[in-house]
């Protein structure tokens, strides 16, 4: 067995003889007709049989194991490309790069090729991802659990201004150089029909669900590869395959035709993610989507568990189900199911397992993401499942009733059943009373889930709801993205960090050192070039690295207020035209950010941006002072280009709705300055990085909900600010469409007429403020230098090495997490 890692034994001319191989022989190419996509195939190919191995090896090592698995059930994984990371991963990076240039290739090149497997939305997803690196680095035994979608999130343009969205063909036509097909771990799943009684052999009655459809879930690793430790995880995305639509016909006797529309429906269910972000739909095929990758992965747990020849009563013990947010939360009746139906425990039995198993991660307070499913629609498509969410209702009513005897009030709020005309199963509900432990995803974040979310399953459940801050991995953060950074931390420190980022607080010790400020300014002004160089040749707009460069870069969400970043940008604009004393030190606005697509007021800001920015670039009187740029299609490796190079970090949320945020470690690692809000993370960015390293402005959560408890009215800072009045003046009265008037009212009115729903205009000065303070500040070159160093050296708990820690530590109670 080769175990290729640290690159010990790797073999160079073996590797390269395998590449042409390769290339040759899966590829049909000869050598000199390859073109650098056939190089990157052919490379990707050859280094996954080495993870392929890793990931059989690493299965049987783990199954050998009596410590606690983690199951990672996560509809989206937003892993981002795949082979310069896991080069790292293995410590071939170097070795490789040397061997392709004796082939006169370039490795930089040929990863270019990789499209960015987009296989979820935003933060969530990419947490998900960042974990499963963290789990892997650290020897974990886990699997990530997901989907297979055809579809990844889709493509975003720009065509006049206007987003226009585009299938993400992921896989391309030769497919995807890392995954492999499992075909031996396929489950099959049901859907719809009915629930029957029946004598079992001993003449016990017992109930089973006899579905009108079955499908199969077939099964995609990806390698999850550790850093330099041998190990490789599997992430195993479920793809749907639907069977012979004559089966179904039969059943259905008579309506041939119709018959077959739930197969057509059924062919769908991993088509598509879903481009939502915080926002949920409430769309049959979705919840498809979720008791599909569901029933597949719990499925999957049961037959690993048991083919091992251990007991059920063992499963708390040996499998823990971690549900990253709702949406795999139709897993816990799906296993009740399961133990008291196929495996015949008793009611007790099976949810004393349920309730040692799983555990749930809330992301967000916003109630619009807050999902509930009709239970008209669950009783249809899973009725024994609604048999058994009534069932687990049941008990939490009567234990309700216990804690508040009478109190009706409680029972409704609490209870997992919505009344009314149409009756919900909130699915939030569900998970808490199920769960062991409950987790937000930052201080700040977990404190308003026990104060405004579930304040009374707090009382009924202490101490299950707890926080878990997030963390992002350094690896692809730091080490894969910002390689220039990466060695001159590692010329003081060595190399530990990349293991141990705490080791990072070292170049606390070079804040003030003049040549070490030098260094890293150098390093932030070549990564400056970089990203200006890509800008010029894809947009053909040419940026001026000596502007401070300024960004926001995340989904596009009033709540995330990038409409208050365009209305600063109006102040500067109008300002400069304005006021002949008034001067700033050059600046570069970036934006990247995709709507989703039925998201009207969202793609609106967009337009609105762009529309500003075309203007602005090409207005000659500003001398180049100001710049603003929207790049489209943000996703993973446009982050990885956009986040070295940055020197200051938009974290403008709302305070109270950014549940966490992730964004926002990334660039404060990078040595970017945070301008934020008291919001998610970056109150414990502040914590870290301390008031003279921050920018933080706005109302803070209390001061929002006294403004909103009041009575908001934005149009009294519309009326008192002649400056805001000014800039939402300019959206109104066509200075950036001149040839089409009205077309940015929308987000004015959205502002005005429509109450602002989140405060843009109330924090618009403090904000404004705060950003004269970024602008004098970065005048100081020296002082700014030293600011920018202690972000990156004091932000090491936004590890997700240490969030994975506080998991092993504080939920699941690994006994050894090294
Ligand atoms: C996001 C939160 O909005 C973000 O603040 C957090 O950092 C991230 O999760 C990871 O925890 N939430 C979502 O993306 N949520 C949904 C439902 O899409």
């Amino acid at each position: 067995m080769t175990m290729y890692s640290h690159g010990s034994n790797f073999d160079k001319e073996q590797f390269q003889r395998e590449l042409r191989q390769v290339l040759k022989s899966q590829l049909a190419v000869i050598e000199k007709n390859a073109t650098t996509k056939d190089w990157y195939l052919a490379l990707g190919r050859v280094l996954s049989q080495y993870t392929s191995m890793n990931l059989l090896d690493t299965e049987a090592f783990i199954d050998g194991e009596k410590t606690r698995k983690i199951n990672y059930l996560s509809l989206e994984f937003l892993i981002g490309r795949l082979t310069g990371n896991n080069l790292i991963n293995l410590g071939l990076y170097e070795k490789i790069e040397e061997a392709l240039q004796e082939m006169d290739l370039a490795l930089s090149d040929i990863l270019e090729e990789e499209r960015d497997p987009a296989l979820g939305n935003g933060g969530l997803g990419r947490l998900a991802a960042c974990f499963m690196d963290s789990l892997a680095s650290q020897a974990l035994p886990a699997v990530g659990y997901g989907l297979h979608y055809e579809y990844g999130l889709f493509k975003q343009s720009f065509a006049a201004g206007r987003q226009v969205e585009s299938p993400d063909t992921w896989r391309e036509a030769l497919g995807y150089p890392w995954e492999r097909r499992r075909p031996e771990l396929t489950q099959t799943v049901g859907f719809w029909g009915h629930v029957e009684q029946y004598s079992d052999d001993r003449g016990k009655l017992r109930k089973r669900w006899v579905p009108g459809l079955k499908v199969e879930g077939i099964a995609w690793d990806l390698p999850v590869v550790g850093y330099q430790n041998e190990i490789t995880l599997p992430l195993r995305l479920w793809e749907c395959h639907t069977g012979d639509p004559f089966d179904l016909a039969r059943f259905n006797e008579g309506d041939f035709v119709g018959a077959q529309y739930p197969v057509l429906e059924a062919s769908n269910i991993t088509k598509v993610l879903y481009p939502n972000d915080n926002h949920e739909q409430g769309k049959t095929l979705r919840l498809m989507q979720q008791y599909f990758h569901c029933a597949c992965s719990v499925g999957d747990i049961l037959r690993r568990h048991l083919a091992l020849g251990r007991e059920l009563k063992t499963l708390p013990k040996l499998e823990t189900i971690q549900l990253n947010d709702t949406h795999p939360v139709i897993a816990i009746p799906e296993l009740m199911r399961l133990l008291i139906d196929d495996h015949d425990l008793s009611w007790d039995e099976a949810w004393d397992i349920c309730t040692r198993t799983f555990a749930y991660t809330n992301h967000t307070l916003l109630p619009e993401a807050l999902e509930t499913w009709s239970e008209g629609l669950i009783a249809h498509l899973l009725p024994r499942h609604m048999e058994i969410i009534f069932d687990i209702n049941h008990e939490l009513m009567v234990k309700v009733q216990q804690q508040w005897p009478g109190d009706i009030g409680k029972m409704s709020k609490l209870s997992i059943i919505q009344e009314g005309d149409h009756r919900q199963v909130r699915m939030a509900n569900l998970a808490v009373v199920t769960s062991y432990a409950v987790n937000g995803v930052a201080a700040l974040h977990s404190d308003l889930v026990k104060r405004d979310l579930f304040p009374e399953f707090d009382k009924l459940y202490p101490r299950k709801l707890t926080n878990v801050t997030n963390g992002v991995t350094p690896r692809r953060w730091i080490k894969a993205c910002n390689p220039a950074l990466s060695s001159i931390i590692t010329e003081k420190l060595g190399d530990g960090w990349i293991r141990e980022l705490s080791e990072i607080e070292g170049l606390k010790a070079f804040a003030d050192d003049k040549e070490f400020q030098q260094a890293f300014m150098t390093v932030k002004k070549a990564n400056k070039q970089k990203l200006a160089d890509w800008v010029e040749e894809h947009h053909g707009i040419t940026l001026n690295t000596d502007a401070i460069f300024d960004v926001q870069i995340k989904r596009l969400h009033e709540y995330k207020r990038q409409h208050l970043n365009l209305l600063h940008i109006l102040s500067l604009y109008h300002r400069l035209l304005n006021e002949p004393e008034f001067d700033i030190h050059p600046r570069v606005f970036i934006f990247a950010a995709k709507a989703a697509p039925g998201y009207a007021i969202a793609k609106d800001i967009i337009y609105a941006i762009n529309r500003v920015a075309e203007t602005v670039n090409n207005d000659q009187r500003l001398n180049d002072k100001l710049k603003v740029i929207f790049l489209p299609d943000y996703r993973v490796s446009l982050a990885e280009l956009i986040i070295p190079a940055a020197d200051i970090s938009e974290q403008i949320s709302t305070a109270g709705k950014e549940a966490s945020g992730t964004g926002n470690m990334k660039l404060a690692m990078n040595g970017a300055l945070t301008i934020g809000t008291m919001d998610g993370a970056n109150v414990e960015i502040r914590e870290e990085v301390g008031d003279d390293n921050i920018f933080i402005f706005g109302l803070k959560v209390d001061e929002v909900k006294a403004l909103q408890a009041r009575g908001y009215d934005s149009f009294i800072y519309y009326d008192s600010d002649p400056q805001l009045k000014a800039c939402l003046n300019m959206l109104q009265d066509d200075t950036f469409t001149p040839e089409r008037p009205g077309e940015l009212i929308s987000v004015a009115r959205n502002l005005l007429d429509y109450g602002d729903p989140y405060l843009v205009l109330a924090d618009f000065s403090a904000y404004c403020d705060a950003q004269c303070a970024v602008d004098k500040s970065y005048r100081d070159q020296s002082s700014w230098a030293k600011k920018a160093i202690l972000n990156t050296a004091l932000t090491s708990k936004f590890s997700s090495d240490r969030s994975i820690q506080d998991y092993a530590n504080n939920i699941w109670r690994l006994s050894s997490v090294r």
